[in-house]
């Protein structure tokens, strides 16, 4: 391991949450909660203002009206998100060849790599000075985590949220992990910590205690030997730069032309599960199914289906591999099969990204909804209108939506650098109202270059 604390890990502050308060000054300080607004949608992530109340992601969002009645709930925007995300991963790639990015908001980066830092005082400068580029250049905070690795790098920065850097001094990293819980180590999940705790294991501490042979007795030997040395905080993983993994797919080629249809059927299920499973390992989830198919005479043909949201649902691909191979004939035998899945996303949440791409009017919120019919049921379906989502009218300019129903909607007219706008209601099929494109949420000044944060470090580190 190196001596040095030159690992850097960046997670951006309840990143969806709080692009949504940078681009609306009326909920800056308020609790937010974006997610899923349907019978069955779930919460992607809620401001830290909404967290007091208990409201966290995943949570069914009925729960969270219920323990956050007054906060503003918006559907996620993931093209706006997918850009900030972009000028944040920039910021990283200018530190180092060497960014590994774990979802939109969060990365490892290799300082030393990069030649950006060398040792601790080094290191924590570049963490400071790229929190403040961050914030110069999106207008968003970060929190940075400093080690000598991955793991505990990635565990600094929990401990520094939010809005804050935590620098894990080489040397006391086994002191610092002892008493933490078995499931702050990478690797250890539900099911691994249920096993550990019948087993009287609780924290690292005592997972050191027990001995390697006896995690490798309980857990088998590759994950008890890799668990042994994290307890230990020997954590030699490097930092991978990024792959541009825009498709995980599986295919096998056969000794013996396939002529049997079923059998035809049954290796793409198998081809199917497998292509899941690789999909599932690599944490990411996609919402094009794609099949291929080598025929006798080295024809190749592909088809593709394209869901509403991403799956990494081995019966929704197994269901979508099946109609596309219904579409192919294979009378003359088959030489190769191949599944894939492209059109990656990092989170699985197929309910919630459904409803982002179309949210069907009776999910809108509306509260008067039982005390009269509609009377416009004949919305016809582009003229929907998203809570949270941006508008813009011929007098009233650039705005967000905040609410539907009743065959009306409400719009608050504001902008990522005005004051806190008005609230104005008209009619669903208002000519004047039109959807916008999100602006900018950081309006760079002429002559100004994009990146140009540096010397911005004025406000102070915590921790
Ligand atoms: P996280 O970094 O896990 O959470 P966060 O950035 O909202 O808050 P924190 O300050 O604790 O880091 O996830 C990043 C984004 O990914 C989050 O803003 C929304 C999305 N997300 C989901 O859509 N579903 C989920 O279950 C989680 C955990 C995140
Ligand atoms: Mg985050
Ligand atoms: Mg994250």
């Amino acid at each position: 391991m190196r001596s040095a604390p030159t690992i850097l890990h960046l997670d951006m502050d309840a990143f969806f949450a709080s692009v949504e308060q940078a681009s609306k000054p009326s909920l800056r300080g308020k609790a937010v909660v974006v997610g899923g607004l349907g019978p069955r949608g779930v919460v992607a992530t809620a401001s830290y203002e909404a967290r007091v109340f208990g409201v966290h992601s995943a949570m069914p969002m009925a729960q969270a009206r219920r323990r956050a009645p007054n906060a503003a709930y918006l559907v996620p925007r993931f093209a706006l998100y997918r850009s900030i995300s972009e000028q944040v991963m920039g910021l990283l790639r200018a530190l180092s060849p060497l960014v590994e990015p774990l979802s939109l908001d969060e990365a490892f980066v290799d300082l030393e790599a990069g030649g950006a830092a060398w040792d601790e005082r080094s290191a924590r400068l570049a963490g400071a000075k790229l929190r403040a580029d961050i914030r110069a250049v999106t207008g968003l905070t970060g929190s940075v985590g400093l080690a000598a690795s991955k793991m505990l790098a990635k565990i600094a920065s929990e401990q520094a949220k939010p809005d804050g850097l935590v620098l894990i001094e080489p040397g006391t990293e086994r002191a610092l992990l002892g008493p933490l819980p078995v499931r702050t180590l990478p690797g250890v999940g539900p099911a691994t910590g249920d096993h550990l705790r019948r087993a009287g294991i609780h924290t690292v501490d005592e997972l050191a205690e027990a001995g390697e042979d006896e995690l490798v007795r309980l857990l088998g030997k590759a994950h008890g030997h890799a668990l042994f040395a994290m307890a230990l905080a020997r954590d030699e993983r490097p930092v991978v730069a990024e792959r541009e993994t825009k498709s995980v797919s599986v295919e096998d080629t056969y000794d013996v032309d396939i002529h049997d249809r079923v059998r035809v059927g049954t290796e793409v299920r198998r081809l199917a599960d497998r292509c899941v499973r690789r999909l599932r390992e690599a944490g990411l989830s996609g919402r094009t199914i794609v099949l291929k198919v080598r025929r006798y005479d080295f024809s190749t043909l592909t088809r593709s289906e394209t869901l509403r949201g991403p799956t990494d649902d081995p019966a929704v691909v197994r269901e979508a591999a099946a109609r596309l191979l219904d579409s192919v004939d294979t009378t003359g035998g088959v030489r190769l099969l191949g599944v894939g899945v492209s059109g990656l996303a990092d989170y699985t949440q197929e309910d919630l990204f459904a409803q982002a791409a179309g949210v069907p009017a009776d999910d809108l919120p509306h509260e008067e909804a039982e005390a009269a019919p509609a009377p416009e049921q004949e919305t016809p379906a582009e003229r929907r209108w998203p809570a949270g989502h941006d508008v813009r009218h011929a007098v009233y300019g650039h705005g967000w939506v905040q609410g539907s129903g009743l065959g009306r909607v409400t719009a608050r007219f504001e902008t990522p650098d005005s004051e806190p706008g008005r609230v104005k209601t008209f009619r669903v099929d208002d000519p004047a109202l039109q959807p916008a494109d999100p602006l900018p949420l950081v309006s760079r000044r002429p002559g100004e270059d994009e990146g140009a944060g540096a010397g911005g470090g004025t406000r102070a580190e915590s921790r």
